[in-house]
Parts: structure tokens; sequence; C-alpha cells
């Protein structure tokens, strides 16, 4: 990006260090960020201000703005999925994060708001959906396509043409084999190895991976 607009990160937690980390990397100036705890408000993570709730962006136009998505995930993608689309709807866009480090093919596409973080790789033929995370080191492989508001954790491995439903949530070094889907909202346990398709909703566990209750 050549930096026209104001850039500021929505969030102020881990996953928020790890984006402004790759953000300057990419030599891209980070003007605040917002966060919903008031203990936050004045203080600084990694040298930039918490400038306020979400509310201090009526100082900050749409137009002259570009948003990053801190919101990270633990078991569901709500949080992260109801501050983009609130945004969005204020007619704010978000910024996609590439760090230096992570490979992504010529020919795989992004959405707005993608984040790849360090030492992914993102294989000819992906489509990643809007506001989703490839976390670190995460593979997604050829022809995969991802949904919206997913969040593949660090380590995750998705062989080639595996397609992953809507919000979501592939928990650390999980694996999925190849062509299979995951539906949307559904849970992958961390480790687990998916084997077979799972269905819209669904938590699994384990290797190979299993239901299990909520
Ligand atoms: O696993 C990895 C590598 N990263 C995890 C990441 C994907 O998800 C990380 O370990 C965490 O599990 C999680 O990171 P995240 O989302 O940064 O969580 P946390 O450190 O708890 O920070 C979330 C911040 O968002 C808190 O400071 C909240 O106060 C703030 N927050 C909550 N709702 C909000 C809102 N901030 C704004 N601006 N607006 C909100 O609506």
């Amino acid at each position: 990006m050549s930096q026209p607009q104001t850039v500021i990160v929505i969030g102020a937690g881990g996953h928020a260090r790890v984006l402004l980390d790759a953000l300057a990397r990419c030599g891209i100036a980070v003007a605040g960020l917002t966060d919903a705890d008031a203990a936050k408000h004045g203080k600084l993570l990694a040298g930039i201000r918490v400038l306020g709730p979400d509310s201090i962006l009526e100082q900050h136009p749409p137009g002259a703005t570009m948003l990053v998505n801190a919101m990270g995930s633990t078991e569901t993608m709500n949080l992260r999925q109801t501050v983009y689309e609130r945004l969005k709807a204020a007619g704010y866009r978000f910024l996609s994060v590439i760090h230096p480090s992570a490979v992504v093919a010529p020919d795989a596409v992004l959405d707005e708001g993608v984040q790849v973080m360090a030492g992914a790789i993102v294989q000819p033929g992906a489509k990643i959906g809007a506001n989703s995370i490839v976390n670190t080191g995460a593979q997604v492989d050829h022809d995969c396509l991802i949904g919206a508001h997913v969040h593949l954790s660090p380590g995750v491995t998705l062989s080639g043409a595996v397609i992953v439903g809507d919000a979501t949530h592939v928990g650390t070094a999980a694996t999925v084999v190849q062509g299979l889907r995951l539906g949307r909202g559904c849970l992958v346990a961390a480790g687990a190895v998916v084997t077979e398709n799972v269905v819209d909703g669904a938590r699994v566990a384990g290797v190979p991976a299993r239901s299990v209750k909520a």
C-alpha cells in the first residue's frame, strides 16, 4: 500500500501485537489503535497509542481511513465477524495484511481484510474470503476455497482443494486431508486430523477427528 490514508487497528490484544509487527515490516504506519477496554486507553502497544473506544473513529471518516481488524479468535469467530460487519456498514474498508515472510501464489485470491501471518503459505488457485486469518505458519494448499471470517490457527495444514465454510475456526496444528469440506461455523480442535467432511456447526477433535459435544 502506498499509504495515502490513515491506518487504525481495531483491538489492542495479542493479535494486534502480531499485526503491528507485520504492518511495520511492510512499511505501513499505524496512527493508533482502538479498544473496548478503557484501562488500555492512552497506553502504548508496541509503541502505538490506544486512542480510545471505537467511537473515536468519528474523528477518522471512512473515506480517509483504512482499518485493520485485530479481533482474533478463541473458539468462535463471532466477535471478529461482528466488528468487521459493523464497521463495514459504517462505510469503512479493511486493509489486507501479508507478512513479508508469507508465501502467497500470484494467482491466489485474497478478499478484503485477509491477514496472512509470518511463514504462512497460500498455494496456487487458493481463495481466501474476507476478514479471514491465515495465522503463523499455516499452510493452505492448491485450490482450497476458504470462506469469510475463518481462522486458520498457527500451524494448520489444509491439503489440496479443501473447502472451509464461513466463520469456521481451525485450531492450532490441525490437519485436513485433501478434497474435504468443513462446513460453516465449525470448530476443529487443536491437533485434530480431519479425514471426513464436517457438517455446518459441528465441533470435532482427535486423530482421526470425531464429533464432540460443545
Ligand atoms: O493464537 C494466536 C497466535 N493468536 C490468538 C488470536 C488469533 O486470538 C491469541 O492468542 C488470542 O487467543 C486471540 O487474540 P486477541 O483477539 O487479540 O485476544 P485478546 O488478547 O484477548 O485481545 C482482544 C482485545 O479486543 C481486548 O483488548 C478487548 O478489550 C478488545 N475488544 C473486544 N471487543 C474490542 C472489542 N476492541 C475494540 N476496538 N472493539 C470491540 O468491539
